[in-house]
């Protein structure tokens, strides 16, 4: 395929967009030159292949599809049918998964597919038996309050938020908080690691139904075959939310222990991350979940996305070459790189370092808050969002930390001597931020200064540190 088909599909797309909603064509083409020209360090984000992106502009957008391959309820889905079993069998593949359901749109919907696959497949109840989609009519007033009685106050034991747990493993901003009884494991406060032994006792303790692996915010390994015992100690179902590092399962830097397929009854997943696919989710299961799985839709989600579902089809396929396993290698040495300069420059690191593709700085060893690091470092180029660190004396809005990660940069080509002089940037911006006062002369957890010319001159030399690396190159909109 030549580069100039890519440049001439995107520029086709836009003028017939142009022609309808000049506005539109115009925010989707500024939206390219901003990517293009900041330092991504947001460690969920990445950019996805011009062959995953145009898989999801197409007519597939136009079919409803509820039901699971084969047995739909619409007529017509023979060809959604097609992208479906493709990308199935595409992630059972690339994981080794017994079963693989591709229809969640994101990873809370995957989260939530897969809480109610476990609620049903492991909570005794009567009426549940009769609410499976096919009974639900038959379900008289008694059985619904049977049913929510039956359900209620299951238990969850999962990370804690400010350890880099997230928000959907049970707490209360999200639905998971509400359906279940949730407790947390935190990590050492001396280092900063899961400390095995603590989350062995807390689900002693609390004997959970579910017990949670998986984070968004942590920087390291997880032993999922540890993880796998303590649950099954206590009888627990253990399910993995591998949103953050599916990339490195997929590419097989996550190996044994910390692969958490052949462990995990059930794991969770969105696909836009270091999977480098279009925005959406995915379950992986073992054998004896696949069926309640496959009643994510309608039971928990809306209509099954046939475009995106193609486009997830064409991502796995390319997360399959050989190519993506040294991708996903240069990520965590990008990030190791990343963090290196970091502490040599005196930076703060939760943990002290990486072994995944995102690092943790705790900017309070500058003196700020993670929302005044995060808006003096975009002031500079460099896109980054703050983060709680563990036991966050300024809570979840306002945060002590900053975290950044590489899919994105490592997907654009830079490597490890760019990751130093990202450190650099970072630190002189982080290092010539001062915390501001309100106006009553109390410390600010928003304001700071920073002087602008100096903010301009990093995004410039953020910009001249990308300029090797175009994104997509063969594309020219101009
Ligand atoms: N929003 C994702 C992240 O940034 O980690 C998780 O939901």
């Amino acid at each position: 395929m030549s580069h100039n088909a890519e440049s001439t599909a995107f520029r086709s797309a836009l003028e017939v967009i142009r022609a309808v909603e000049p506005r539109v064509a115009d925010a989707i083409g500024a939206e390219l030159t901003d990517q293009r020209e900041s330092l991504k360090l947001i460690a969920s984000e990445n950019y996805a292949s011009p062959a995953t992106l145009l898989a999801m502009g197409n007519w597939f957008s136009d079919k409803y599809a509820e039901g699971t391959v084969g047995r739909r309820f619409y007529a017509g889905c023979q060809n959604v049918d097609t992208v479906e079993a493709l990308a199935a069998e595409h992630a059972r593949e690339l994981f080794g998964a017994a079963h693989a359901y591709v229809q969640p749109h994101s990873g809370i919907d995957a989260n939530l597919v897969a809480f109610w696959a476990v609620l049903a497949d492991r909570v005794e109840s009567p009426a549940l038996k009769k609410a499976q989609v096919r009974q639900v009519n038959d379900l008289s007033e008694a059985d619904w309050f049977a049913l929510r009685r039956e359900l209620g106050n299951q238990r969850m034991l999962g990370m804690s938020l400010d350890a880099g747990g997230h928000l959907t493993h049970g707490f209360r901003p999200n639905i998971s908080g509400k359906m279940f009884d949730q407790r947390s494991y935190g990590t050492d406060p001396a280092t900063g690691l899961i400390d095995y032994d603590r989350v062995a006792e807390a689900a002693r303790e609390f004997k959970p139904l579910i017990l949670v692996g998986g984070y968004s915010a942590y920087p390291r390994k997880v032993n999922f075959r540890i993880l796998r015992e303590i649950a099954d100690s206590v009888g627990a179902t253990f399910m993995v939310d591998m949103a953050h590092f599916a990339g490195l399962v997929a590419g097989k830097v996550f190996t044994g222990d910390f692969d958490p397929v052949p462990h995990a009854h059930i794991v969770t997943t969105t696909t836009h991350k270091s999977l480098r696919g279009p925005r959406g989710g995915m379950v992986l299961c073992q054998p004896e979940l696949a069926d309640q799985v496959d009643r994510g839709c309608p039971m928990v989600l809306g209509g099954p996305l046939p475009h995106v579902m193609a486009a997830k089809a064409v991502a796995l396929a390319e997360a399959r070459r050989p190519d993506f396993a040294d991708y996903a290698q240069r990520i965590v040495d990008n990030a190791q790189a990343l963090a290196e300069g970091l502490l040599r420059r005196g930076a703060k690191l939760v943990t002290g370092g990486t072994d995944n593709h995102l690092v943790l700085i705790d900017v309070s060893g500058y003196g700020l808050t993670g929302r005044q690091a995060e808006q003096a470092l975009l002031d500079s180029g460099i896109v980054t969002n703050r983060n709680s660190v563990p036991q966050d004396p300024n809570g979840a809005w306002y945060t002590s930390g900053i975290r950044i990660g590489t899919p994105a940069l490592t997907t654009r080509g830079l490597g490890t001597a760019e990751m130093d002089q990202t450190a650099e940037l970072i630190h002189t911006v982080l290092t010539q931020t001062t915390a501001g006062a309100n106006a009553d002369g109390t410390p600010s957890k928003a304001k700071y200064t920073l002087d602008a010319d100096l903010a301009d001159k990093i995004a410039r030399q953020a910009t001249d540190l990308l300029a090797p690396y175009p994104l997509y190159p063969a594309i020219d909109l101009a």
